[in-house]
């Protein structure tokens, strides 16, 4: 049989790193677009790169989504038979500050490859992946989401996935490409980016507990999530794309917690014992042991507007893509100490 090859844009990300290792396994020859950097960016995937001349089955090559040229090159050189968008500036609250180039990477960038697969003609011969968030539920008022609720995105960065969402139904519909969104809620790990909250929370008390940090600060502290395990949700982008036809995907656990909650659960697992006291920005955690706040609020870490609350229904991903979770919350923050050990 012919080995298959994926075109993976975001390699160097959470995600990119955890696919490519789920598809290797699976022998498929994976080219990773990875942009120029200052400084090395491809920590997350050096355990898998091997050098230059070997016949590995793992290839990095350089691209950039702002860039058109590049990925119509790269399609064409490549002519892979699955393409994942990862690529984005992924980070919500940083949206806000940037929304004119958070709008071009996530909104046209999907657009860009689609363009690229439809000019090269290959609408029938590559599947296609695109990162949908729930970020596009936005500030919904449903208790939960799934693929039929509307979306109410809350920031620029909800508001280009959006975009990106219904460019991919879009070119699937006028030009009968295999493209499926995945409507992926949050999903951590141990690399998971170090300014994302669960990251930050888990690296913030460890240092803490290893006195090589005082405090952590942080910002909304009742915004809720259903997080899940990257290693769970990378497996969910691969099945979308081995499926007959193609289609839209929630992808979660079902089940919230307030970031409190996460810290408590964390905090716990580490040794603190915690004792909240004050309100609003002025609420922070006192480690009971020493009397010691170690954990405040800051308006920095605040939003202008916030996702108050995030629980998804997989009920079609479970049925369909015989899909579900199988990494808990418990395991995850477990994995994610034992790592910043
Ligand atoms: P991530 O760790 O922030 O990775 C994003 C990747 O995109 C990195 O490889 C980054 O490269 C790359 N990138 C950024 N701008 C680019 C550009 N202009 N051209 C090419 N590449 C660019 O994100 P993640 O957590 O792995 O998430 C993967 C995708 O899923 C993203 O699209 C994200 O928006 C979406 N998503 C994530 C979650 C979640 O909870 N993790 C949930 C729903 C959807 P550098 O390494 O050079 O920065
Ligand atoms: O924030 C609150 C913050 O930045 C989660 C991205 O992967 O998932 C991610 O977006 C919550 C928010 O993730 C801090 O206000 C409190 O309510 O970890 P986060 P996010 O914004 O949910 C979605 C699905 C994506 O698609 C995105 O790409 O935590 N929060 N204090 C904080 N958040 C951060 N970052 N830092 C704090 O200090």
């Amino acid at each position: 049989m012919k080995k298959k090859i994926a075109l993976i844009f975001g390699v160097t990300g959470q995600d990119g790193a955890y696919l490519s290792k789920f598809l290797l396994k699976k022998k498929y020859k994976v080219y990773g677009v990875k942009r120029r950097s200052s400084i090395i960016n491809t920590q997350r995937i050096d355990d898998i790169y091997i050098d230059i001349n070997s016949k590995s089955n793992f290839i990095l090559c350089y691209g950039d989504l702002t860039d058109s040229s590049s990925i119509l090159s790269l399609i064409k050189k490549i002519k892979p038979s699955e393409i994942y968008n990862l690529a984005a500036q992924s980070h919500v609250k940083v949206s806000f500050e940037v929304p004119e180039y958070s709008a071009d990477v996530n909104g046209l960038g999907a657009l860009r490859i689609l363009e690229a697969i439809k000019n090269l003609n290959f609408e029938k011969k590559i599947r296609f992946y695109q990162a949908g968030t729930s970020e596009m539920f936005g500030r919904t008022k449903e208790r939960f989401q799934n693929e039929k609720t509307p979306f109410y995105p809350a920031s620029p960065y909800g508001v280009s996935k959006s975009f990106a969402h219904w460019i991919t139904i879009n070119y699937r519909e006028a030009y009968g490409i295999f493209a499926c969104n995945g409507i992926l809620f949050n999903h951590e790990s141990p690399i998971r980016g170090e300014t994302f909250v669960t990251k930050k929370i888990i690296q913030g008390l460890m240092k803490i507990k290893m006195n090589k940090q005082k405090k952590l600060y942080l910002g909304n502290l009742y915004a809720k999530r259903d997080w899940g395990h990257a290693k769970d949700y990378v497996e969910a982008m691969w099945k979308m794309l081995q499926q007959k036809n193609p289609d839209d995907y929630v992808i979660a656990t079902g089940k919230t917690l307030t970031i409190k909650e996460f810290v408590n659960k964390a905090a716990k697992k580490i040794g603190f014992k915690l004792k909240w006291v004050g309100k609003g920005i002025n609420e922070k955690a006192i480690n009971i042991e020493n009397n010691m706040p170690i954990i405040e609020c800051h308006k920095r870490y605040l939003r202008p507007v916030e996702v108050d609350y995030l629980k998804g229904n997989t009920q079609k991903a479970k049925k369909k893509l015989n899909w579900s979770p199988k990494i808990s919350i418990d395991d995850l923050i477990d994995e994610m100490i034992q790592h910043e050990l």
